[in-house]
Order: C-alpha cells, then sequence, then structure tokens
C-alpha cells in the first residue's frame, strides 16, 4: 500500500508543530512508516534565503520570495513521491496553501491568490489537508506574536480571510477544519480521528496519490 500525504495548516499559534509530532509519533507507535517534513525547511540554500527573509535579515521582491517558498517544496517533491510510492506516509507541517494565502495577504496587486498557486500546479496533493481553526482571542492567549515577517494582526487578518477562500474553492474537499481552540488531548483525539478516516479511504478505495491541478 503507499504512503498518505498528511498536511497541517492554520493561523500563527494555531498549534500546527505540536499535533504534527502527536500525530507522527502516534503513526509510529501504530506500526506505520512515518517521515516528518515542515515547510519552509530552512535546512537548504533556499530555504536559508528564506530564513534570512522571515527573519528580516534580507530584503525580497514579493514575487521572488514567493517563488522561493514554492521552489522549497519542489527541492522535495521527487522524495516526497518516491517515499509515498514505497509506503512510507508523510506529514508536513505547512504546505502550499500556506504558500498561497501568506504571499496574497501582502495586498500587492500583481500578486494575487490565483497568480500564487500557479507555481504550486503539479506538487503532490494531499490526501488530507487538517486546517487548525483558531480564533484571534485564544491565539492571543497562547502568548504574543514572535518577531517574524508576517507576525503581525494585520496579516494575520487577511490570511484568515483568504484561507477560507481556498477552503471554498475547487480544493475545498482536501480540508478537515478542527477546532484548535480546546485542550491539547482534545484537539490531538480530533486530529487522530480525520487522520485515521483520510488513510482508511484512501487503502479501502485504491485511491492514487493525485497533483496539484490548474483552478
Ligand atoms: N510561509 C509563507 O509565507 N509561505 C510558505 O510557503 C510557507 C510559510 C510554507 C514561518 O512558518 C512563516 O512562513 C509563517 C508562514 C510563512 N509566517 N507566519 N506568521 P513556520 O511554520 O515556521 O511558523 P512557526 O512559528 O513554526 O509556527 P506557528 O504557525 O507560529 O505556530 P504553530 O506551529 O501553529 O503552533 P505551535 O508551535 O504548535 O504552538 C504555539 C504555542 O501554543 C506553543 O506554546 C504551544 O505549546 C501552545 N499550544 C499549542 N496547542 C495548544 C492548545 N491546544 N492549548 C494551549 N496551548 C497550545
Ligand atoms: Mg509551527
Amino acid at each position: 500500500m503507499r504512503g498518505k500525504l498528511i498536511v497541517f495548516e492554520g493561523l500563527d499559534r494555531a498549534g500546527k508543530s505540536t499535533q504534527c509530532e502527536r500525530l507522527v509519533e502516534s503513526l509510529r507507535s501504530e506500526g506505520h512508516r512515518v517521515r516528518h517534513m515542515r515547510f519552509p525547511d530552512r535546512s537548504t540554500p533556499i530555504g536559508q534565503m528564506i530564513n534570512d527573509y522571515l527573519k528580516g535579515q534580507s530584503e525580497q521582491e514579493d514575487h521572488v520570495i514567493h517563488l522561493l517558498f514554492s521552489a522549497n517544496r519542489w527541492e522535495a517533491a521527487t522524495s516526497i513521491r518516491a517515499d509515498i510510492e514505497a509506503g512510507t506516509t508523510i506529514v508536513i507541517d505547512r504546505y502550499y496553501y500556506s504558500g498561497c494565502v501568506y504571499s496574497a495577504a501582502k495586498n500587492n496587486p500583481i500578486l494575487n491568490l490565483e497568480w500564487a498557486r500557479h507555481p504550486e500546479e503539479g506538487l503532490p496533493r494531499p490526501d488530507i489537508c487538517i486546517f487548525l481553526d483558531i480564533s484571534p482571542a485564544d491565539a492571543a492567549k497562547r502568548g504574543g506574536f514572535g518577531g517574524e515577517k508576517y507576525e503581525n494582526q494585520q496579516m494575520q487578518d487577511r490570511v484568515r480571510q483568504l484561507f477560507s477562500q481556498l477552503q471554498s474553492s475547487s480544493e475545498k474537499d482536501d480540508f478537515a477544519t478542527i477546532d484548535a481552540g480546546g485542550s491539547l488531548d482534545e484537539v490531538q483525539l480530533n486530529v487522530l480521528q480525520v487522520a485515521w478516516r483520510a488513510i482508511e479511504r484512501v487503502d479501502a478505495e485504491g485511491l492514487p496519490l493525485r497533483f496539484v491541478q490548474p483552478w
């Protein structure tokens, strides 16, 4: 059986990294072979350029940084595909949905959501995207913003709006939205249920890995 592609998305402090780790651990304990990834992957030369940008140590034109985020996924695309074919499940902390909405949230008149999505076409498409939904009030309870580029309220408000636009697009079936405002264990239980359902569906219906299609 092929591996599955499971992605976590959501706003800042929604708990993506925490729940991603918990899911990886729990799938491994059930005997699944699992690879844990995150984007941006700051360990590659492209990822280091992204890191410098996010930390305010370099400037990049909006399209340039957008394409670097996308290239950072493309440099991993072949190995994602190979691992899935070989039976390894991949759990990813942020993916191309973040890529589209954060760039489009800058309100650059020549970088809208549609433009932002083009370079992502052809990437492996998730079997499920677990969207951790958190209110600004609940996010605020988890501490203030960090010092990185997009960590401010105005940007987060636009990102929230664009995520819901994406969730009502032709990609809507990719998303399973979970209330991320509960306790760590409550959220984890819901995450596990969604992940198991997605895994069982792929196996029961023999679904092949899909790729991101043009809108
Ligand atoms: N970006 C982009 O522009 N284009 C792209 O293509 C991609 C990304 C892929 C860096 O991402 C930035 O890059 C990001 C989007 C942009 N910009 N912003 N903003 P990142 O993934 O490296 O960002 P991060 O700082 O690692 O993650 P995060 O989103 O801010 O947080 P999180 O992973 O969702 O949350 P967490 O670290 O798991 O939890 C946050 C805190 O809350 C922590 O103290 C936890 O213990 C606590 N927590 C978590 N869950 C709970 C519950 N349920 N109850 C109470 N407390 C909780
Ligand atoms: Mg995180």
